[in-house]
């Protein structure tokens, strides 16, 4: 039996805005999801949005639409983007889904029985006109941060949830689990600053608007939204419905993948309401670093913002996902920047593995007319590469399984370079004027298309369309990532793969 693999991203709010940032999570999360299928896992990959809350209420009554309407016409919108940059989810969740309304209210309404959430008192600083609470240290010279109006102090009746009854429990779990929270850096983070210093209990309803879940057995209060949201993850696997064979199947989660700045909902809040449940909790929760813009997070308000699908036309889909996996160590802050991208495309995309695929698919025409076998005419020179092409698979894998995704690239591409280099070593053109050298010169040629099918498979899940058309130009079919002897080549005319991007 295969095993299995659940991967998740966070479920986005419903924008009409999305940035590069927001494709930041999904397309490493795709890359991931489409490495563990080639590697014969039973892949379950989702995303989705989250769709309640004040915010979507205020934002819709503004375009004069109910929120309900509001939300379709968004995720539409999340849908398309996923589908231009080619992410291959196994299911989309949306967090207005009746059987995901459902099961949140019997979530909550067994916590509740069991004692785990319970009525209280919300007390707060409270702006009217924006319909939003605050704290003292958020206010903006004692005015609401958003409108600069006067707040006041309210009461609200609310439920709670007691955090603060799991808090032992969970800081033994992290600890005891090394693995739960990464990279290193945002354990200690979450321990120190959040969880040692003492967990209040958090408040689970609000009263005061109603686009949400409401509370089955006391409807004027609808569920918080993060409490609505973080149930995602289980609820699609239909958790506390009739049929509860996926739940069992792939719960818990391999792995939550995360921008950094909701760890700590991932991380203190998810896991207490899993234990709570009595469930397992998440293997790993990976809290990567943020897409910036000349040091800046990417907003519409700052002007640095632009559609996604803008980049992806101009440059297209793979270079756009080949930048965003390569240029950012995981785990911590990258920029992005059209020239880098342009220059990335241009340094690894056309020259390297461009430039490759094309001399050596020219040359297998030029002397061999298209079809190449291996002749093993091996001589030492070619033992360097052969061990790299060899050995890649293990390491690619050994990379992967550390969500170390740039390093499997840069593996991947130490090989296509050395690849380069073995042609300018062995000087097939050279080898071509000598009749009796023609054995030699068709190992060399085998050799190469060996190491270009080998990367291109070790390619696919990162950059898909690329990998599609260079499988296309070789004509093969099977897709193993390591060094075969007897495949017979019968390749197509070559085309290239990336043209330079001249920069304006
Ligand atoms: O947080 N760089 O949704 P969201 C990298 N609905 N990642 C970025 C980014 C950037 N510039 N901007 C945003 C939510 N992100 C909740 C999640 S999950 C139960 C609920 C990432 O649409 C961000 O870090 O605000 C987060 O991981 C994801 O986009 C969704 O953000």
């Amino acid at each position: 039996m295969k095993q299995k693999y659940y991967i998740t991203t966070p479920i986005y709010y419903p924008s009409a805005n999305f940035h590069i940032g927001h494709c930041y999570t999904t397309i490493i999360a795709d890359a991931i999801a489409r490495y563990k299928r080639m590697k014969g896992f039973d892949v379950c990959f989702q995303t989705g949005t989250d769709e309640h809350g004040q915010k979507i209420e205020n934002k819709a009554k503004e375009a004069g639409v109910s929120p309900k309407e509001y939300v379709d016409e968004i995720v539409q919108n999340a849908k398309d983007l996923w589908k231009s940059l080619q992410i291959s989810y196994d299911k989309f969740i949306r967090t207005t889904d009746e059987f995901h309304e459902k099961a949140v209210q019997k979530i909550f309404l067994k916590l509740y029985e069991q004692g785990d959430i319970y009525k209280g008192e919300y007390k707060g600083l409270y702006c009217t006109p924006c319909e939003s609470f605050w704290t003292e240290t958020q206010l903006i010279d004692g005015k609401c941060p958003d409108c600069g109006r006067d707040v006041h102090e309210i009461k609200e009746e609310a439920y709670f949830l007691k955090l603060s009854k799991y808090q032992d429990r969970l800081v033994d779990y992290i600890e005891s689990h090394p693995e739960f929270i990464q990279p290193e850096s945002r354990k200690k983070e979450m321990i120190n600053n959040f969880i040692r210093p003492g967990l209040e209990d958090l408040c689970v309803s609000r009263t005061s608007f109603s686009w949400g879940i409401p509370v089955s057995f006391d409807p004027k209060h609808v569920v918080y939204v993060w409490l609505d949201a973080l149930t995602n993850y289980i609820t699609s696997l239909g958790y506390l419905s009739d049929n509860d064979e996926e739940f069992q199947k792939y719960w818990p989660a391999d792995l939550h993948l995360v921008g950094k700045e909701i760890v700590r909902f991932h991380t203190i809040v998810w896991p207490i309401v899993l234990m709570a449940l009595n469930l397992p909790l998440p293997k790993q929760v990976f809290g990567h670093g943020w897409l910036v813009i000349d040091g800046g997070k990417i907003s519409k308000s700052l002007g640095n913002y632009k559609d996604p699908r803008e980049y992806i036309e101009e440059y297209g889909v793979d270079a756009v996902r080949y930048f965003v996996l390569r240029e950012v160590s995981f785990g911590n802050d990258g920029t992005f920047s059209i020239d880098a991208l342009i220059s990335r495309t241009n340094a690894d995309l056309a020259n390297t593995l461009g430039n490759l695929v094309n001399r050596t698919i020219s040359m297998a025409h030029k002397y061999f007319s298209g079809t190449i076998v291996n002749k093993n005419q091996q001589e030492l020179i070619d033992k360097e590469l052969l061990q790299m092409i060899t050995s890649l698979s293990l390491t690619v894998d050994e990379k992967m399984n550390h969500l170390r995704v740039s390093e499997a690239l840069e593996e991947i591409f130490e090989v296509l370079k050395r690849s380069n280099k073995y042609i300018d070593e062995t000087t097939p053109w050279i080898l071509a004027k000598d009749d009796s050298k023609k054995d030699r010169l068709e190992t060399i040629l085998y050799t190469l298309l060996e190491s270009i099918r080998v990367c291109a498979t070790l390619l696919e899940p990162f950059i898909p369309s690329t990998s599609k058309e260079i499988f296309k130009q070789l004509n093969v079919e099977e897709h193993q990532d390591t060094f075969l002897a007897n495949v017979t080549y019968i390749v197509q005319e070559p085309k290239v793969l990336f043209a330079r991007i001249e920069k304006k």
